[in-house]
């Protein structure tokens, strides 16, 4: 009985030695098999930080977008923001690659429809016109009827005048006109500004859909090739989805960009980027913004409060603002240029949109009643179509094919 109950005790024994073997090779199985697949398993650390952090801006975009956002939620103050810096990503590396040969934007091409149109009506007042009376009021129509706007036309008109006298020859005309046309602009021009050793702070300012993003990606994409390291700040913290388009010309520009989260103060973007600039040795700082209506007044001062911020942590800064205007808006663009140059020192104007429009003209408009550079113009909506503003080549972008009597497809003043 004792045998048997030893036997059976043994039995007992090894089966629970092997079980708990069996038991435990189990476990170390699934142990090993959670190892090999830990993010099937359950989310790591960074996922689930990623994660939270998107749900709570998302939550915070909501309330900005229902105007329950507190300002003071919307980022913390200024003044406590000095080590933000560290949250700013590094430069991400980027590789050197030799730029693709292209064929620079020629400013004819994208003039294509103002210069139609110009033309077009500057070849029937002096070819239409049999009394010099005659010639010169129509130039006046022709002119205003082109967007160079009522003020700048007469001007125009009257110094030709004044310098032929009674020759209404065609071609002298033109000669006289393209000579006046090209002095407005010229008087408007201005050297950009030297920042010295510092950065280059550029802020662009405009109304919704102007071309801003699109424009400051271009001038980034140049800064970088004439000048080394660029900074974009990405200050339209309203508008849906404004950093992550910002954030793919960019990526294609291959220059940095720093963000804070939608919803954001934007003078504190500013900031940040500036100070980014400055510790990293870059050269330039582009600072996008949202677009706002003129009339708007609280996002009228909210533009001073990004220059006086960015000036704060850089003197000086921002040291060109820039208004970008989309050249389709013709006459329209003078009072938008007047309410947000009352606003923020206008230093340059940014005439986007060149391509599509044949209103062209109101860049002489400009000129002559703001007295503000024109710095650059948008000729299309790739990267490369940003074309620097030179007075001379436009003027004869503007009257090419308008060569007087050896003119001919096209008509000729002559005809
Ligand atoms: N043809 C042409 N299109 C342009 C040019 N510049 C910008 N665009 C187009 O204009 C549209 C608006 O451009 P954005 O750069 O987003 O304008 P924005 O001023 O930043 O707009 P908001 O941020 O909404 O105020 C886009 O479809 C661009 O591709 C240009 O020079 N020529
Ligand atoms: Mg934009």
């Amino acid at each position: 009985m004792l045998s048997l109950d030893l036997n059976t005790v043994a039995i007992l024994v090894i089966a629970l030695v092997l079980g708990s073997a069996l038991a435990f090779i189990g476990v170390l199985i699934q142990w090993s098999l959670r190892k090999a697949r830990p993010s099937q398993a359950e989310p790591s650390l960074p996922e689930a930080r990623a994660a939270l952090v998107q749900r709570s801006e998302e939550a915070l975009y909501q309330e900005a977008l229902e105007g329950t956002l507190a300002p003071e939620q919307a980022a913390p103050p200024i003044s406590e923001r000095p080590t933000s810096l560290d949250e700013v990503p590094a430069p991400a590396e980027v590789e050197e690659r030799e730029p693709a040969p292209k064929a620079p934007v020629r400013i004819g091409i994208g003039l294509r429809k103002t210069r139609e149109n110009f033309l077009a009506r500057i070849r029937a007042a002096i070819t239409g016109s049999k009394k010099t009376e005659e010639l010169y009021e129509g130039l006046e129509e022709a002119l205003i009827a082109a967007d160079v706007g009522v003020e700048a036309s007469l001007k125009i008109v009257e110094a030709v005048r004044i310098r032929l006298g009674n020759d209404s020859r065609p071609e002298v005309v033109r000669d006289a006109l393209k000579a006046e046309i090209a002095r407005i602009l010229e008087a408007a021009t201005r050297a950009p500004a030297d920042s010295g050793d510092a950065p280059l702070v550029i802020m662009m300012v405009g109304v919704n859909g102007v071309g801003k993003t699109t424009t400051v990606a271009k001038l980034a994409a140049r800064l970088k090739a004439e000048r080394g390291g660029v900074i974009v700040a990405a200050a339209d913290t309203f508008r849906a989805a404004a950093i992550e388009q910002l954030q793919v010309w960019c990526d294609r520009a291959g220059v940095d960009m720093v963000k804070q989260s939608q919803g954001s103060d934007p003078a504190a973007v500013a900031f940040d980027a500036v100070k980014a600039a400055v510790a990293r040795n870059a050269r330039s700082v582009v600072i996008d913004t949202a677009g706002r209506l003129q009339t708007k007044v609280n996002l009228m001062e909210e533009l001073k409060k990004i220059a006086r911020v960015a000036g704060r942590e850089l003197p000086g800064a921002p040291h060109e603002t820039w208004l970008v205007l989309d050249a389709n808006t013709g006459q329209n663009a003078l009072s938008q240029a007047k309410i947000f140059g009352d606003t923020v020192p206008l230093t340059g104007v940014v005439l986007a949109k060149l391509d599509s429009t044949a209103k062209g003209g109101v860049v002489i408009a400009i000129a002559d009643r703001l007295k503000v550079p024109v710095r650059f113009v948008g000729l299309g909506e790739e990267i490369d179509d940003l074309r620097e503003f030179d007075a001379r080549e436009f003027v004869d972008a503007l009257f090419e094919g308008g060569q007087g009597e050896g003119d001919n497809a096209s008509g000729s003043y002559a005809a």
